[in-house]
């Protein structure tokens, strides 16, 4: 796993989002809390801004691991926690590290991870890899993920020579492997890399993602534009293009399996698309492709 890949340009890193009226109001607030978490303020300051949404019950036990895990770094008697450490232990700091259905983690669109969580690392997806080794949900085994990989799913026709997967019905599910061609970051779909997926208007999506990288977090996400604008941070231009279409991260493996969560979603608007992985830098290695709704 290359953890520096070659052509990044500065440019793609810098932080293009707008900001909103409601978080230009919380700035003066979020400033004066940043200056008391040191090292977290420019974390603090963006994360203020931002609405809350409430954590579904599937995340709830995320969240638990995450406390639990922030606790350990607390109970450590790291230098960064001051007034952070309550901030990022709680909700705001869950969303800022996690993100949500609609929400992307602020570390996988720019934002750079705390110093303390970071150790001796200094690639984020595999410190966030790493931290979340151990998370809750479900997990499957090398070989059921690799049949996950391969498998045709129902309802699809697979069109070999132009790498593309057409479904023709409502109801629609596939499998989706990250990274199981190591060195090479790509996404492996019913047998194909990184192909063309065609549903049609109003399809009902379930789609099933592994991590099968063994030292390196990745998701994947549907964006609602392409990553020719920031292919280092496609999420920093792209939003989301249909809401809970995305999970944002899995840690790496362990012995008890490669992490899998399922997003669920409807394609509601006829278009182009692209699933990228947003962990930074890994849609410009590769991992994307093209996600088309037809009218
Ligand atoms: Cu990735």
């Amino acid at each position: 796993m290359d953890a520096m890949p070659s052509g990044r340009s500065k440019s793609d890193t810098s932080n293009t989002r707008e900001r909103s009226p409601r978080r230009s109001r919380l700035l003066a607030a979020a400033v004066v809390v940043a200056v008391l978490a040191g090292a977290l303020g420019t974390t603090l300051v963006l994360a203020l801004g931002r609405p809350m949404p409430s954590l579904s019950s599937t995340s709830q036990s995320d969240y638990t691991y995450y406390r639990s895990m922030m606790g350990r770094f607390d109970a450590g008697g790291s230098p960064m926690m001051g007034g952070g450490s309550a901030w990022l232990t709680g909700q705001g700091g869950y969303i800022w590290m996690m993100g949500s259905g609609s929400l992307a983690p602020e570390w996988q669109m720019g934002q750079p991870l705390p110093g303390f969580m970071m150790g001796s690392g200094s690639d984020m997806g595999q410190v966030m890899g790493r931290l979340f080794a151990d998370a809750p949900g479900p997990r499957v085994s090398p070989a059921a993920a690799a049949a996950l990989g391969a498998r045709v799913p129902a309802g699809a026709t697979v069109h070999r020579s132009d790498n593309q997967l057409t479904f023709s019905g409502r109801r629609v599910a596939f499998a989706v492997l990250a990274s199981p061609s190591m060195p090479a970051e790509n996404f492996r779909v019913a047998g194909l890399t990184d192909p063309t997926i065609v549903v049609p208007r109003d399809a009902r999506v379930t789609i099933d993602v592994v991590n099968a990288d063994e030292d390196m977090a990745h998701g994947l996400v549907i964006t609602s534009k392409g990553t020719s604008a920031a292919p280092y941070l496609p999420m920093t231009t792209a939003a989301l293009a249909f809401r809970g279409a995305a999970v944002w991260f899995l840690g790496h493996p362990t012995s008890a399996g490669m992490h899998e969560a399922t997003m669920t979603f409807t394609a509601s608007t006829a278009g182009s698309y692209r699933y990228v992985c947003p962990v930074p830098g890994h849609a410009q290695e590769g991992m994307t492709g093209a996600f088309v709704v037809t009218g």
